[in-house]
């Protein structure tokens, strides 16, 4: 049975060494507690860093501390402090964080950091390798792991890849900033699934791919040469039922024994009238803390009413303090709670409760169960987990939650009041709303809230990946329809090319087919290689070779005119039998074309990067080199124009490979290609094509044919490839 490989920077338990005793303590984190299913069942392993460097583990207790992680189905990944300090702390956290939350001014790009990112990457993908089965699963966390999918993939092309960004995905015009922007792409691009919490991140995302790595993006699949991307996005959530079962818990305590946090919290909230506010998170700058301070501020001063009634109370968890901007986030917290403080104090109220530490979960529970609203104003949050488990612990229904609309849980979370964490004055507005919303309204929100979080758990959210996964390959095989090339019908196919008793044909596209797409059209011209595998295929008795292509007849003529085979140019417009002249193969009118080309020049115009080539007897309009986004939309107009000067005309369009063609409907590669066989009867036929001109052959010849498809689209012939590379080989077997 195929095992699950989850791979993320921390793994989920604590190493302690205390007088050479090995003890690990599992951690009980909200993506520990959504993959259990996944790492607990049958044999999955969770590689990871224990959290201890390799200087802090004593050589003689190295192994045993291996064996202590692996206990817990776990693989330890050995840091040293060096490797901490640069990919952690340094390329991690000073680079990718700072960028993928926008904040490009705290973005430090280092070479050294860089390179120890790929190291580290390296060494986590080595584990990976060491330890999978053919055919496993492997499912990558988070953004200190960006390039283990293609170091895995490259290695062990058999496994299935998932990976997950826990942050939010920036959009282009960030990302594009970004000195080693397509080296992390590229990275990511050995997964076969790419998940999000938000379709907005998945949407900046696919725009980074066709800009900078210029893929083929089609809805929310990436289409490399060989492989198949999805990208989905999968809103994380919690584990609903141990906050719920914790608030109700707390309700039974809080008669009997109650925590000393949860004392001083009644006590403030004994008197009439007082209410309290709660936020909660890690001190990074990216979870808005000094706004939220100012906006309560502006808060008591424009409704001095509140003033010793409500308090704020503030956990701030400490976080990686070691890195600047977080050391001056903690100065200038501190600061602005100590004026605010200063200035609105009075003997029996002090309108902010600030802890900087973290608090144990009972505690948690003291806090969430015992706010009358939650005040939660990220800058920048990839999900939010806090917002969810507010709700979770609102057992009686009651409770406000404002929250910003910066964190991916705003998009699922509509009936929080909603708040713009830039302005004050509307996160000042929303305090007071939230402060006096009256029962009724506050039950009929957190009603809606609480289903939500309720139905869409952690465990859900792991179970959908995993399923998402797993079912990637499946689907794809069942939408292509065609078959996979293999060994055997390889063979077949040479000893029905070698059987000198049968004439055979063999149809062969140019560009997409025999020779990869370039940037510029000129430069496909056919290398030695290639023009010397057609020369050899030409040679093999009684049989005939076709190159088929719609380039222009001269194009087609100066690269191969010269070979002992038959040519097709424009889509089948002109015909070079072997040993012959070009000849037409229909009378075509050309009148047409005065009223098109205008239409198509004016699309230039607007287009940057598009071009008009006009040929004998059709147009085209090319966008290789328009912004693909550009293109997309220009496409849609396109089409809707000149569809409406095809209506009653013998015209068509073809959609190509970034190119739209317009044309006579008398002539296509399926009506030459079938005037061919017609002529010559042959009894084998091979036809090899990559894009929706040659689907026309497909289509049209014998249903005897052998036709091979190049790429992973849907298709009529009967098999497919994954690259030109891949046909230039089958070619070159059956000469071999
Ligand atoms: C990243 C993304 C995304 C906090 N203080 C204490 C404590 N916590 C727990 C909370 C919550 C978790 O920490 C914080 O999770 P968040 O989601 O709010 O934020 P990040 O740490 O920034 O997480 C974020 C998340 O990944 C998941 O994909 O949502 O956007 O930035 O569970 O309860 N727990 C305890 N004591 C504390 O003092 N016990």
């Amino acid at each position: 049975m195929n095992k699950t490989i989850i791979v993320s920077n921390r793994l989920p338990l604590q190493v302690e060494i205390d007088e050479n005793q090995i003890k690990t303590t599992p951690s009980v984190g909200g993506l520990a507690t959504g993959l259990k299913s996944v790492h607990r069942e049958g044999n999955g392993v969770w590689i990871g860093w224990s959290g201890l460097v390799e200087e802090d583990i004593p050589k003689a207790l190295a192994e045993e501390v291996q064996q202590a992680i692996k206990k817990q189905k776990c693989v330890g990944v050995k840091l040293n402090q060096k490797d901490v300090d640069r990919y952690y702390y340094g390329f991690s956290n000073r680079a990718l964080w700072p960028l993928f939350h926008y904040f490009i001014d705290y973005t430090e790009f280092r070479k050294k950091t860089w390179k120890r990112y790929i190291e580290v990457n390296q060494k986590f993908a080595n584990e990976v390798i060491k330890n999978a089965d053919e055919g496993d699963e492997v499912w990558v966390h988070d953004y200190q792991l960006m390039l283990v999918p293609t170091m895995v993939k490259k290695k062990r092309p058999d496994l299935s890849i998932g990976f997950f960004l826990h942050i939010p995905f920036p959009s282009y015009e960030i990302f594009r900033t970004f000195p080693v922007r397509k080296e992390i792409l590229e990275g990511l691009m050995g997964a076969d699934l790419i998940g999000f919490h938000t379709y907005d991140y998945e949407r900046h995302f696919l725009s980074s791919v066709r800009r900078i790595l210029n893929l083929d993006v089609q809805f929310n699949e990436i289409r490399t040469s060989n492989r198949l991307i999805k990208v989905d996005s999968f809103p994380m959530g919690i584990d609903y039922t141990k906050f719920e079962a914790a608030a109700l818990q707390h309700q039974e305590d809080s008669k009997t024994n109650k925590s000393e946090i949860q004392k001083r919290l009644d006590q403030h909230l004994s008197s009439p009238g007082t209410k309290m506010i709660l936020s909660i998170d890690r001190m990074d700058y990216t979870k808005g803390i000094p706004n939220r301070i100012r906006a309560f501020e502006y808060f008591l001063k424009k409704y001095p009413q509140y003033q010793e009634k409500v308090r704020l109370i503030m956990l701030a968890v400490p976080s990686r303090s070691k890195v600047p901007q977080y050391q001056r986030l903690k100065k200038e917290t501190d600061e602005l709670v100590g004026r605010i403080n200063g200035e609105f104090s009075t003997v029996s109220w002090t309108p902010i409760w600030y802890f900087y530490r973290s608090m144990p979960f009972d505690n948690l529970i003291d806090l969430y169960t015992s706010s009358d609203v939650a005040l939660i104003t990220p800058v920048r949050d990839g999900m939010n987990l806090v917002a969810k488990e507010y709700i979770a612990t609102r057992t009686n229904e009651d409770g406000v939650l404002v929250l910003s609309e910066m964190t991916g849980a705003s998009k699922e979370l509509d009936e929080a009041l909603q708040i713009n964490p830039f302005s004050l004055e509307e996160m000042a507005k929303n305090i007071h709303s939230a402060l006096s919303m009256k029962k009724k309204e506050q039950k009929r929100r957190m009603k809606v809230l609480r289903k939500r979080v309720a139905r869409y758990t952690v465990e859900k959210w792991a179970e959908d990946f995993m399923n998402s996964l797993q079912h990637g390959k499946k689907q794809l095989s069942e939408r292509i329809n065609a078959q996979l090339i293999d060994e055997e019908t390889l063979v077949k196919f040479k000893s029905i090319i070698l059987d000198q008793s049968k004439t055979k044909v063999l149809f062969l596209d140019y560009d997409g087919t025999l020779v990869s797409f370039k940037n510029n059209p000129e430069d496909a011209q056919p290398d030695a290689q290639l023009l010397n595998l057609i020369k050899q295929l030409a040679a093999i008795q009684n049989t005939l070779v076709v190159v088929i292509s719609g380039r222009d007849q001269k194009t087609l003529n100066a690269w191969l005119g010269h070979l002992p085979v038959s040519l097709v140019s424009d889509h089948g417009v002109y015909y070079k039998p072997k040993d012959g002249e070009w000849e037409m193969t229909e009378a075509l009118k050309t009148e047409w074309m005065e009223n098109v080309l205008p239409v198509l020049e004016k699309f230039v115009d607007r287009t940057p990067g598009s071009l008009v080539e006009v040929k004998k007897y059709s147009l085209a309009w090319h966008y290789r080199k328009v912004d693909a986004e550009l293109a997309q939309k220009r496409l849609i107009e396109i089409k809707t124009v000149l569809n409406s000067f095809i209506t009653n005309t013998d015209l068509t369009l073809l959609d190509g490979h970034k190119v739209i063609e317009i044309k006579s409907s008398k002539v296509s590669k399926g009506r030459a290609s079938t005037q061919i066989q017609n002529q010559f009867n042959f009894d084998e036929l091979f036809c090899f094509g990559d894009d929706w001109t040659d689907e026309f052959m497909f289509e049209d010849l014998p249903e005897k044919t052998h036709s091979v498809k190049v790429g992973l689209q849907k298709t009529k012939a009967n098999y497919y490839v994954h690259s030109p590379e891949e046909v230039r080989r089958i070619l070159k077997y059956f000469i071999s």
